[in-house]
């Protein structure tokens, strides 16, 4: 059977789905399934906090016997390997289902085309990559971290109608409105860590943390680009360590008082000795996705943001533009950002938050 418009329609639901659980199923990616029987959505299943059990397990739950001869839509291969439980491609074989509809392939080396293969040779008909670019946004962290071997990074920029992203003598200028900020605080619970500069650090002393009502436990790690320990011991960073974590890349070479000093307070200095310049950014990369980080989220400076976006390591790209300007005085900015954007990236969204417009680019897997 070919694929129709309503395969597509179910499927973006299924997507929406999957969305629910997105930064709460740890290294495992947020997977939706929908079972369709006759017109009837008779099963839906995410892949459940901390990863397991599986998304299919649960929608075949639900389905029970509805599921002989049922179509079922998931937003990932499924699985080819023994966990906890079986192999979820095993489960729609012996449930009985008639039609697969899958959006991505897994890469994880377990799978990678053997669950399909499970699928087929049980009988199942199977329709691969139905609605792929839709998914592949939702898996990007997944996908990029096994194919990678690193996080998924999303650089966070906010503009000012002029284009700079700061005045120059530092200090926090209000740039984007109270509806931007909720989104970007949306945005960091859904991030494993988020990453800035010292400079950032000195400048506004931020938190980091996601405040939004009834969210604030799933602040993500916060990171820091401070090779020389510059990071003060009163600041709301480290201050607030023992709840957030606070991770610090610093140079080998940084003064050792220093680093006890912040190690004692709670934080923790990675172990990748680099010299924490642009160079360095791809091993420790690696080292966090080693650790389980498949999301990260990059809030600035501007030294930052161009460094990640010189060595190609950005995968999304998130623009607040504010409608105010900074004037001819001047700000800060993020060199050459609109020519990376036009030479890297394609548009994806485009939303206004109150009196902001937001623009979401990606670069193509
Ligand atoms: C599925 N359905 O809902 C998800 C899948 O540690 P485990 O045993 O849970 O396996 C993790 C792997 O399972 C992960 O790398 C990916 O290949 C797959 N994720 N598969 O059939 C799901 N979340
Ligand atoms: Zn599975």
């Amino acid at each position: 059977m070919a694929v129709s418009d309503l395969d597509r329609r179910y499927m973006a639901a299924a997507i929406r789905l999957s969305r629910s659980h997105q930064g709460l199923t740890g290294t495992n990616p947020s997977v939706a399934t929908l079972i369709v029987r006759d017109g009837v959505i008779v099963g839906r299943g995410v892949t459940a906090l901390g990863g397991r059990p599986h998304a299919e397990t649960q929608a075949l739950l639900e389905a029970g016997e509805r599921a002989r001869g049922a179509t079922a839509y998931v937003t990932l291969e499924p699985c080819a390997h023994h966990g906890r439980t079986p192999p979820c491609a095993n489960a729609l074989v012996t449930a009985g289902v008639a039609r697969v509809v899958s959006a991505a392939s897994d890469p994880d080396e377990r799978v990678a085309g053997r669950g399909y293969a499970i699928l087929r040779s049980g009988g199942i008909e199977v329709e691969e990559n139905v609605l792929r670019a839709e998914a592949a946004d939702y898996l990007a962290g997944y996908l990029i971290r096994s194919s990678k071997k690193r996080p998924e990074v999303t650089l966070k920029l906010a503009l000012s109608r002029d284009g700079f992203i700061g005045t120059r003598g530092g200090g926090q200028v209000g740039i984007t409105g109270a509806e931007s900020r909720a989104q970007v605080h949306l945005m960091r619970a859904e991030s494993d860590a988020i990453l800035v500069g010292i400079g950032t650090v000195l400048a506004d002393d931020p938190l980091l943390t996601c405040r939004l009502p009834g969210l604030e436990s799933r602040s993500p790690i916060r990171i820091v680009l401070d090779s020389q320990l510059r990071l003060p011991l009163p600041s709301a960073l480290v201050t607030t360590s023992a709840t957030v974590p606070v991770w610090i890349a610093a140079s080998a070479g940084a003064d050792p008082m220093k680093r006890q000093a912040l190690e004692a307070a709670g934080c923790r200095i990675l172990a990748t000795e680099t010299d924490c310049g642009a160079t360095a950014l791809p091993e420790l990369l690696d080292d966090l996705a080693a650790q389980g980080i498949a999301t990260l989220m990059v809030e600035g400076g501007a030294t930052v943001a161009s460094s990640f976006l010189q060595e190609g390591l950005v995968d999304r790209l998130a623009l607040f533009e504010g409608p105010a300007a900074i004037g001819n005085d001047g700000g800060v900015v993020v060199p050459e950002l609109r020519s990376h954007i036009a030479r890297g990236f394609n548009l994806s969204h485009e939303y206004r938050f109150g009196s902001d417009r937001y623009s979401e680019y990606i670069r193509p897997l």
